[in-house]
């Protein structure tokens, strides 16, 4: 399915006065609104290949319908959304559930849909079929050098696709670790992954970088051997200047402070991508913005302050992707919902008055220090970010044009109800 644009702007024409009247509202208090719009038109949000299907946990699955049966179906699916919401113009593939069979055509077809390639993910969290090795008891930490070699030659084969289609970085997350004390030598599970890694990073084209992700617990539940960014910033520190520590919002431990591990890590230039959802316990894979929208603003307001301290640019110098699963909403309603949460969290991040929060914190003025904050995030950004996506070509309300053009019963009649798609 295609949304034509002559049908967006039908949508927003019948918006337009009420988007008329909160956005002059808002836009009459703000400074600079110009620059924060042109902010929000750059920033874009990935969407990984795995997210677009119906996921499930290890007690079931339950699929919506009309769910992507290949690469270019998922690619139609991220289309689409960017088509409505002009913020998710990049698409993030993991092999080997999506092996482009054909470079050139899946090129074009990402061309036609406005799309970049985005990181590209390796697995070797799970065996494949005809696999000799098994990852059961690790890849890259692995006692058997075998084993080993087999998640390097993986993850070099992932470069390799991704080069083909214009990537400019790798992600490896590693599940390796132990479930039992005992199980594993700490010391040694470090330097087998670190000596792996470095194969990998050999392999890095020049103009590449690799995020080293991190997770503190799952599947494994005793170690993690890349178990938090302390750990994977030892490995991206060792590795070289191609590596950076990739932060998940749902790989810490509960109640961790990932605005203030974010500002340490950007302190080291040493943050490199971001993976969103959210959770009430962990790894929840939750929406993004569904149950802490305040974390997602501290977080925010971090990497505004941090990029701008480095002078980096918001848009392009980190990689920014969504990470979740969806069990219970369509995977695209889901996906609209949290690329908007993302949006509003960056338009509030830019609200914040910085000159006057660097004084509150130079007096000890705790209470106006966070009456700075909640200005901005009380203030409901969501006209500007609209206005934005307008401007871009999008939609004044994304999931509302959705559900107006009955965009998954159109999915369901072209795929089919018992469609099932490869990812989580
Ligand atoms: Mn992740």
């Amino acid at each position: 399915m295609q949304v034509e644009k002559y049908k967006i702007d039908e949508f927003n024409h019948s918006q337009q006065a009420a988007h008329t009247r909160k956005f002059e509202f808002l836009a009459e208090g703000l400074s600079n609104v110009e620059g924060v719009l042109q902010k929000l038109v750059d920033f874009q949000i990935a969407i990984p290949s795995w997210a677009l299907g119906t996921g499930g946990t290890r007690f079931g699955r339950f699929s919506g319908g009309g769910e992507p049966r290949s690469l270019e179906e998922k690619m139609e699916d991220v289309g689409l959304l960017h088509a409505l919401n002009r913020s998710s113009g990049a698409i993030s593939l993991h092999i080997p559930w999506d092996i482009p069979q054909d470079y050139k055509a899946t090129k074009a077809l990402a061309a036609q849909y406005g799309l970049k390639f985005d990181a590209v993910n390796s697995n070797t969290f799970q065996d494949q079929q005809n696999q000799v090795q098994s990852y059961k008891f690790g890849s890259m930490q692995h006692v058997d050098k075998g084993v080993r070699q087999l998640a390097i030659d993986h993850n070099i084969e992932v470069i390799k696709h991704g080069v083909e289609l214009g990537s400019e970085s790798l992600t490896v997350w590693l599940a390796d670790g132990s479930s039992f004390p005992g199980q594993l030598n700490f010391r040694k599970a470090f330097q087998n992954t670190l000596e792996s890694l470095q194969e990998v990073y050999a392999a890095l084209p020049d103009n590449w970088k690799v995020f080293v992700e991190y997770k503190a617990f799952e599947p494994n539940f005793y170690s993690t051997t890349v178990g938090d960014w302390g750990q994977s910033l030892l490995y991206a520190n060792k590795l070289g200047p191609k590596a950076y520590t990739l932060v998940d919002l749902g790989h810490h431990l509960p109640n961790a402070n990932i605005e203030q591990i974010v500002s340490l890590l950007l302190m080291e230039g040493k943050l490199g991508g971001f993976h969103f959802n959210d959770s009430k316990y962990a790894d929840d894979d939750l929406t993004t913005g569904s149950i802490k929208p305040y974390q997602l603003f501290l977080i925010f307001n971090e990497l505004v302050e941090g990029m701008d301290a480095r002078g980096m640019n918001h848009a392009t110098d980190l990689g920014w992707m969504i990470d979740a699963s969806h069990n219970l909403k369509d995977p695209l309603e889901d996906l609209l919902q949290s690329v908007q949460a993302i949006m509003i969290a960056y338009a509030q991040s830019l609200m914040v008055d910085r000159v006057a929060l660097t004084e509150a914190q130079q007096n000890n003025d705790v209470a106006r220090a966070q009456e700075i904050l909640q200005d901005a995030f009380r203030t409901d950004v969501r006209p500007l970010v609209a206005e934005a996506q307008v401007r871009a070509g999008g939609a004044a309300n994304a999931i509302q044009l959705y559900r107006q053009l009955k965009v998954r019963e159109n999915l369901i009649q072209e795929r089919g109800l018992k469609t099932v798609s490869s990812g989580l």
